[in-house]
């Protein structure tokens, strides 16, 4: 628990009121009235032309970076270039703030702990339309735009789908002219840099800062304080009691801005990340002891807050420093909104200029924060507090599994924030008077319900607290939410129904088909004009398309178009070759045991075990490549165990002549959104395999299926609705559904006896625990008997369902018009899982707010 111990009594306790900077330093506009005209003009843009552009660049080349063009590097050109298209950025950002500033309309405060952002110039590019002018300016110069492209390293602040979708929302809300401020942590380290040594995971330090961040502009004037430790003390305010904290020891939060273009529409939002520092407090005190060393080690101790995304995705382990990062972003992001407010705004109005979205459990501390702020600070009283925070916050939750619910110990809880600790426990002591009072009698309701667990430790749920706290809780899918609901919090869903809806997730069509899919775009733009780019169910305008030969012909070519640049790429990034006409499957996600890569690779295996037994021969095989992509959680065995075996699967089966190239599994290492961006549009099929009730939505499979990739699924998550909508006859489903999985669950699932009763799924097994695949006899040990023993995700169970559905597959697709036709309707037939849907769905169930025009 303890990874980041506080500092020991010999570390500096004094918190001087005077910390921050001066005021002087963050005071806002000029000193004097400005007279010069070109002052008093609005911000303007450079030229939108060719020359407008080059003089840009080499102004930017020549002034920002300090070079010659002749002696560039591709960093300085890289650099240079995204300044330049920032540049363009600019007028936009800044008239954003004055109006929205102006306005004073209410804003949402995006609260998430990560951001999967993705590369930034090619959106940037996309929302400038400055792709053609910036290839020709470049050219012109001697330079290629796409080899300065591909200098970008994402910022990987976001371990899966929960930073994705953020990355997505916020997207559409500037799309959209919604005025958000997305709130995070700048991790000086984000998601680990996966590769392979001999098929197993190692993991290097994603070093996304070194050679330099143009995208982001740091506000330290801005630095908020925050405080941690200590402990709380009542006195006497003028009759009044009072309580305040006493904290020990404090750090600084820097802001990072960062622009977030609206698509076409001039309005660019700003996403807010956070970096942490010391205070000058921590360290002056030791050096004037004459420690220098300590005085350093002080500050690393700071600046550790944000200095790594923590890579479990959907399990949290419960560090110490996890939940430092935790109330380090939210105290930040609330100092900050309050503090941009007029002096005298009266905060009970607080709720008409902001609603905080709190993205998962990770920001929940939010809450007892803003009463923390309200009561001890502002010194209002307690319902009044209260009454004004439930309006200011609404909670997304995104799993069902128990493990990734968030509960923090009290004991640590109260050691790191004590007065939070203490909020806690009075808006718990009035839910639960509340609960008593609606259910007399029913004390055992009153102990589920407690946002005080007892066991296995006492802890606090966050998730409860959230509920409590939220003006609503939402699922993200219709089936999750239902799940939520039921199953997750019935007790809290029985006591406000009103309180409950859901948002189906979405993504954004920009970055993930405008310009990830540029083939598709030009086809399906010419096919019914561009205003699906913004309208995504226009796509249903496609429909009478899939019956139109050209169409479809145009539709396969640019399949084909893809997969070429997919094949490309990964020959040039892994050495990997993709064999050309193979159906493309692919499978990428974190890897985690629910989502049962494990079953894809038996499938593999299987379809091997029975060329190597006779019972096919290699040309009965379809040829198809599987390709794989995920990320296991650093301490997750059975996660890093199956990226072995996929490896060592791939090793075998690939090099095997007995196949004669029909099966070949290609498992480029690092997965991330910029590899998403090339595999996504050259997939035929979509691997969407959890085990049902499990995948609390998936947004990968919104995108496949949009980029006219078939699903073969179970019946999970967003799955149900993208079946519901294409329709049957265009989704290969199989496997149990929920209610079939919670029986099964409940009456004993018995894994060895499916194993002892079914002859290809032993012969699948027993091929994976002979040796063929690793040198080490025992390598897959652990798997094999966990799967025999326990599969806690009904891998077996799901088997011959999964087998028979994929000789479905293989059937369609020798159908050539049957199979295009099909992905065509997919695509029209997907608009409703645009992000700006998802969007509008909040605004109207849960932000009551709209654009501003
Ligand atoms: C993930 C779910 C996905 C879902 C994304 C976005 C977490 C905790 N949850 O199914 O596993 O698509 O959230 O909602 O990362």
């Amino acid at each position: 628990m303890t990874d980041n111990p506080i500092p020991t009594p010999d570390a500096p306790t004094v918190v001087p009121a005077d910390e921050s900077p001066t005021t002087e330093s963050h005071r806002r506009g000029p000193a004097f009235k400005p007279t010069h005209p070109v002052a008093l003009a609005p911000v303007g843009s450079p030229p939108h032309s060719v020359d407008g552009f080059v003089r840009e660049f080499l102004h930017e080349l020549n002034t920002t970076q300090g070079v010659a063009l002749s002696r560039s590097s591709v960093n300085d050109q890289y650099l240079a270039l995204a300044t330049t298209v920032r540049n363009y950025l600019m007028a936009r950002w800044l008239e954003t703030g004055r109006k929205t500033h102006e306005a004073q309309a209410k804003t949402i405060g995006y609260l998430s702990a990560e951001y999967l952002l993705g590369r930034q110039l090619g959106n940037a590019l996309l929302a400038t339309q400055l792709n053609d002018i910036a290839e020709k300016g470049l050219a012109a110069c001697g330079l290629d735009l796409a080899t300065l492209r591909s200098q970008e390293v994402e910022p990987g602040l976001g371990n899966g789908g929960l930073g994705r979708l953020a990355a997505c929302f916020i997207d559409s809300l500037a799309t959209m002219n919604v005025p958000c401020i997305g709130y995070g942590i700048r991790y000086e380290y984000g998601i680990f840099r996966q590769t392979f040594v001999d098929g197993r995971q190692v993991e290097q330090p994603d070093t996304w800062l070194s050679l330099g961040s143009p995208w982001e502009f740091p506000h330290p004037e801005s630095a908020v304080q925050v405080d941690f430790a200590g402990h709380t003390e009542t006195y006497d305010d003028h009759g009044v009691t009072r309580s305040r904290w006493i904290p020990e020891w404090n750090v600084l939060g820097v802001p990072y801005n960062y622009m977030v273009p609206g698509y076409l529409n001039g309005r660019v939002n700003t996403l807010r990340l956070w970096s942490a520092q010391a205070t000058k407090a921590f360290d002056l005190q030791i050096f004037n002891a004459g420690d220098y060393a300590s005085a350093v080690r002080a500050q690393t101790f700071a600046e550790n807050i944000s200095k790594v995304l923590y890579p479990e995705d959907s399990t949290p382990q419960g560090k110490e420093l996890r939940l430092q990062q935790q109330y380090f972003f939210v105290a930040c992001s609330l100092r900050d909104f309050i503090n941009e407010l007029d002096p005298d705004f009266d905060l009970h109005k607080l709720p008409e200029r902001i609603i905080y979205q709190l993205n998962d459990t990770h920001p929940v501390i939010a809450v007892p924060e803003l009463m923390r702020i309200l009561v001890d600070e502002k010194k209002w009283e307690w319902d009044e507090a209260w009454e004004v925070t439930k309006q200011c916050f609404a909670y997304t939750c995104h799993t069902l599994l128990p493990e990734a619910l968030e509960v923090w110990p009290v004991s640590l809880l109260g050691r790191l924030l004590p007065r939070h600790l203490e909020i806690i426990y009075r808006i718990n002591d009035e839910f639960l008077a509340e609960v008593r009072e609606a259910f007399p009698g029913d004390e055992l309701r009153a102990r589920r319900m407690s946002i005080i667990a007892e066991y296995p430790e006492r802890g606090v749920r966050m998730a409860y607290l959230a509920t409590i706290a939220g003006t609503k809780v939402n699922g993200v899918a219709a089936l999750h939410s239902q799940l939520l609901r039921d199953k997750v919090l019935p007790d809290f869903s029985e006591m406000w129904p009103d309180k409950f809806t859901n948002v189906t997730n979405g993504i954004t069509p920009r970055r993930f088909i405008r310009m990830a899919n540029p083939k598709l775009s030009e086809l399906v733009t010419d096919a019914i004009g561009s205003g699906w780019v913004t309208d995504l169910e226009r796509l249903q305008e496609l429909e009478p398309y899939a019956d139109d030969e050209d169409f479809r012909e145009g539709f396969r070519k640019a399949k084909a178009w893809n997969k070429e640049r997919l094949a490309n790429l990964l020959v040039q990034r892994d050495g990997i070759s993709l064999p050309p006409g193979h159906l493309v499957d692919v499978m990428v996600k974190r890897l985690h045991e629910y989502k049962r890569q494990s079953l894809k690779i038996m499938h593999v295996i299987s379809l091997y075990e029975q060329v190597l037994s006779g019972k096919i021969t290699a040309s009965d095989i379809t040829p198809r490549t599987v390709v794989f992509g995920a990320k296991a959680a650093p301490g997750y065995k059975m996660a890093k165990d199956t990226i072995y075996l996929i490896n060592a699967v791939a090793k075998t089966v690939n090099a095997d002549p007995r196949l004669e190239g029909r099966l070949t599994v290609a498992f480029p290492a690092n997965y991330n959104v910029t590899l998403a961006e090339k595999l996504i549009p050259a997939a035929d099929l979509s691997e969407q395999i959890s085990l049902a009730g499990m995948e609390a939505s998936g947004t990968g499979n919104m995108k496949f299926a949009l980029n006219g990739a078939l699903t073969i699924g179970t019946d999970d998550g967003a799955n149900v609705e993208i079946r519901e909508l294409v329709g049957d006859e265009n989704f290969f489903l199989f496997g149990m559904r929920e209610p079939e999985v919670a029986a099964l669950a409940a009456s004993g699932y018995n894994p060895g006896s499916l194993y002892a009763n079914n002859p290809q799924l032993k012969a699948t097994i027993d091929l994976i625990a002979s040796g063929v695949f690793s040198s080490d006899p025992h390598a897959f040990d652990g798997i094999v008997g966990n799967l025999l023993h326990q599969d806690r995700f009904m891998v077996f169970a799901d088997f011959d369902s999964y087998m028979a559905e994929q000789a479905e597959v293989e059937r369609a697709y020798a159908d050539e018009d049957r199979w295009t036709r099909s992905a065509i309707l997919n695509v029209a037939r997907c608009g409703f899982f645009s992000s700006d849907r998802a969007m509008r769905d909040y605004l109207k169930r849960i932000w009551h707010t709209g654009p501003l025009l």
